[in-house]
């Protein structure tokens, strides 16, 4: 009996080491992961990683004439049905190749499932690991310009917008694409605009940002809508991972990631901006009246709204209700 007892004797004890080693290791790696997880925290914006990505929109092209990023709100459902069927309509522009995709990030599982299916349905979704609220807004921006670096290399054209944006594509197209220089990003242009240090504001900026400032010290564009060369995306991502968060969207893309993209430049290689101010409306009735009035020669190109959700579907019926009577041949009714 007694060589018996010795064995399991033994046993238990290397039985104990093992489940205390055990123990040990996965909760040495668990802390880690979790200190990894907070060291992280998003506090670099180019850290984004994907939850969907769907990564043959612009693969399976040889070349895309445009990629339009759609920043939206993940429950936003029945607004990017909208939009699918109005101007974010790619076979709208057709021959020419446009592609769209819409930005978004997580909310409950509810919600996931939901996108997920809708994804499933139009493979148009990305989806980066932050929470969807309006002040993660920059890391939804930089989630666009990483996917834009990463999958969609072969786009001329880039143009970052939101889910409350309508842009006149035709004219746009027509008028505006071929004057592009490689260096050049058009948009709304905003010189020292003031800080907004109020808590409710969804442009409150902490104090512990900009200390001390009042106005913003650099000029940059309105996040609105921005159309950059697609070569320019590379430089712009590059330059997302080494800066700092800053809660501004638009600021931080357009006012401090091209100030250092131009640092690396003289003066005639700089970034510049042409503003596009004259040919953009935050006022639908100015828009549709314009259009109504002017018809074909309405040289408004983009209506956007801050306050309420835009009436997508009558604003696009009245800009292009002259393109069909025109039948200008690249516009098809269905
Ligand atoms: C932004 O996203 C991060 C990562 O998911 C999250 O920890 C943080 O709470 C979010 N911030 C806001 C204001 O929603
Ligand atoms: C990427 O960014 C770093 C740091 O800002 C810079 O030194 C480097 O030249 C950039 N590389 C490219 C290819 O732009
Ligand atoms: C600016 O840099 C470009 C190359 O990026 C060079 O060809 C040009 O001569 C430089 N101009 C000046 C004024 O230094
Ligand atoms: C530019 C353009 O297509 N203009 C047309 C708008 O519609 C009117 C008729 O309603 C035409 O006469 C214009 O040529």
């Amino acid at each position: 009996m007694k060589p018996v007892r010795i064995f399991w004797k033994r046993n238990a004890i290397l039985f104990c080491c093992l489940i205390i080693s055990v123990w040990f290791i996965y909760n040495k790696s668990y802390r880690s992961s979790v200190r990894n997880e907070f060291n992280r925290g998003l506090s670099n914006p180019g850290d984004i990683r994907y939850l969907i990505n769907n990564e043959h929109i612009c693969n399976d092209y040889k070349r895309v004439f445009c990629i339009i990023l759609v920043s939206s709100d993940i429950t936003h459902f029945n607004r990017r049905v909208e939009l699918r069927s109005t101007w974010l309509k790619s076979n709208n522009y057709r021959p020419k190749n446009v592609q769209v995709v819409y930005l978004t990030g997580k909310n409950d599982k509810t919600v996931q499932n939901k996108l997920m299916l809708e994804s499933q349905t139009y493979s148009d979704i990305i989806q980066g690991d932050f929470i969807d609220s309006y002040q993660n807004s920059t890391y939804k921006g930089v989630l666009g310009f990483k996917w834009v670096a990463e999958h969609c290399r072969n786009a001329d054209i880039v143009i970052k917008t939101h889910d409350n944006v309508i842009i006149n594509l035709f004219l746009f197209f027509d008028k505006f694409a071929m004057h592009m220089h490689d260096k050049e990003l058009l948009g709304k242009f905003i010189r020292s605009n003031e800080i907004v240090r109020e808590k409710n504001s969804q442009y409150y900026v902490p104090t512990r940002y900009l200390k001390g400032m009042i106005y913003y010290p650099l000029s940059y564009l309105s996040g609105l809508a921005v159309i950059l060369p697609g070569n320019l995306i590379p430089l712009y991502f590059n330059a997302s991972i080494t800066s700092e968060y800053f809660p501004i969207e638009d600021y931080f893309l357009f006012g401090i990631l091209t100030a250092k993209i131009n640092k690396d430049f003289n003066d005639t290689g700089k970034l510049k901006y042409r503003d596009l101010t004259k040919f953009i409306t935050s006022d639908e009735r100015y828009w549709k009246h314009c259009y109504l009035t002017l018809k074909g020669n309405c040289n408004l190109l983009i209506a956007y709204q801050e306050q309420y959700r835009l009436d997508t579907e009558s604003v696009w019926n009245v800009m292009i209700q002259n393109r069909s009577q025109s039948a200008s041949g690249h516009f098809d009714m269905e």
